[in-house]
């Protein structure tokens, strides 16, 4: 059984939609990070990182943290959501699925942070994560101008993980954003048709967490203005 470490944001939206497609059986255990939590010494065991998601495989005792890493620890053990198993392919997979994890992720919440959240509009800050993230989201939907999926005909743990920043890219780049990336959002709309992505949406409605962003999720979430 899976112990999922679960708050509803992108990075977890990864885990909760593979866990959903494998059948695999878990338990979600929620993270409040508006509330805190991430921070409680029980959790830091599991993620010194103190971000979301992470895991624990109670059949193996493994303890998962980084939803790449998740992401290919949940496939090897399942044999699920991954390419044809050779070399070039495996190349390919790695390639994009490390373009997400630190080229998407990093630079959309960098992105949300100087646009929605910091407490002064930096244009530099903001001209800068927004142009990267938009970059990098450009690069996702050449890709995919010619391929059906992120690895070509076969739906892997890539395209799982391109799924889980996609539904928050007009946050982060602008109501219309989309029409720039025709070829992502046609990917992004085909998975979230299926039901296992309906399942791993509705998981948000499972544990009362906090919404606002007051100033108090604030002092949890940007943890570096606490002094001032
Ligand atoms: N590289 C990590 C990043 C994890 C991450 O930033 N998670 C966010 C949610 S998408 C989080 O927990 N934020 C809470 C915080 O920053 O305190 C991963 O891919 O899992």
């Amino acid at each position: 059984m899976i112990k999922f470490y679960y708050h509803p944001s992108p990075n977890p939206a990864k885990i909760a939609l593979f866990l959903e497609e494998s059948g695999l059986d878990y338990e979600l255990m929620p993270v409040d990070t508006r509330k805190g939590e991430q921070f409680d010494p029980e959790y830091l065991k599991i993620n010194p990182n103190a971000k979301t998601p992470a895991i624990v495989d109670t059949d193996t005792g493994a303890t998962v943290f980084d939803s790449t890493a998740i992401l290919l620890y949940l496939a090897d053990k399942t044999g699920q959501f991954l390419p044809e198993d050779n070399a070039v392919v495996r190349a390919e997979m790695l390639s994009w699925l490390m373009l997400v994890g630190t080229g998407i992720g990093p630079y959309a919440g960098q992105a949300v942070h100087f646009k929605h959240f910091a407490p002064e509009k930096l244009d530099y800050a903001i001209n800068r994560y927004d142009f990267e993230a938009r970059r990098h989201w450009g690069l996702i939907d050449a890709h995919l101008a010619d391929r059906k999926y992120m690895c070509g005909d076969t739906y892997t743990i890539v395209d799982m993980a391109v799924w889980g920043w996609a539904g928050p890219v007009p946050f982060v780049l602008g109501e219309n954003a989309w029409d720039e990336f025709p070829n992502a959002k046609r990917l992004f709309d085909e998975i979230s048709a299926r039901p296992a992505a309906q399942r791993a949406g509705e998981l948000k409605q499972k544990h009362a967490f906090k919404t606002e962003m007051d100033e108090d999720a604030r002092r949890h979430m940007f943890p570096q203005n606490k002094a001032s």
